[in-house]
């Protein structure tokens, strides 16, 4: 485990290329249930280059007219997300050390010219809670800052099974993907990269807690 600036922890090779292998077959099976969808940006409605889906009570959406938010359904077909299967809820609590269920898991795809620009994560209620990562497939150039966006930034990259995870000051790290390594993992047929983001979105309450 290594310790990135603001305290952000990086877990080089956290998933065996076994366990990998069964990831990507989990978010296959998300994904023949709640289809990628190509997020807009508020305001402009520019397609991102990023396509996403997501599982869990609340999942991440953005477009033109509502801008980012959470919601309980797909933005194109409707449906409530599916659930987070036990196999990635076991991640998250391994290695979140919270002691409540994730409510959201972004599911991003990017193919090889695909990147995501320089951004805080906001759209949450809860940012005591960490935000776990993890990423499959190609590598990714990764880029981080501090809490302002003028701040220093460092980049690293992201290899196919390692996990981040953000907490304390990190949680409100800017970040950002700034490219795709082509052909450098053998674990998407179609070469690119997947990347999950386990969130809590709500504060949980005081009631489920005692
Ligand atoms: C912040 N996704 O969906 S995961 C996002 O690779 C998003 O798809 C990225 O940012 C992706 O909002 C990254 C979250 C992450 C990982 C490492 C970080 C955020 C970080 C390190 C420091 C600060
Ligand atoms: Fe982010």
């Amino acid at each position: 485990m290594q310790v990135l600036p603001n305290g952000a922890k990086w877990i080089p090779g956290f998933l065996t290329r076994e366990a990998q292998e069964n990831l990507v077959e989990t978010v296959r099976e998300i994904v023949k249930s709640a289809p990628l969808f190509v997020p807009k940006m508020p305001k402009t409605g520019k397609e991102m280059s990023v396509r996403m889906t997501n599982c869990g009570s609340l999942g991440w959406v953005t477009d033109k007219e509502n801008g980012y938010r959470y919601q309980t359904t797909h933005p194109v077909n409707g449906a409530p997300w599916p659930d987070i299967p036990n196999s990635i809820l076991r991640i998250w609590t391994e290695i979140s050390a919270y002691p409540h269920d994730p409510e959201a898991c972004l599911i991003n795809f990017y193919n090889q010219n695909a990147k995501m620009g320089l951004h805080q994560d906001r759209d949450e209620d809860d940012f005591e809670a960490p935000v776990v990562s993890i990423s499959l497939g190609d590598s990714c150039l990764f880029r981080v800052g501090e809490t302002t966006r003028t701040g220093r930034t460092t980049s690293f990259k992201l290899q196919s099974g390692d996990a981040v995870i953000l907490t304390g000051k990190s949680r409100l790290a800017f970040h950002g993907v700034e490219k795709i390594y082509p052909d450098t993992s053998t674990l998407l047929k179609n070469g690119g990269r997947i990347n999950l983001t386990l969130r809590r979105v709500t504060k949980p309450s005081n009631l489920t807690s005692i």
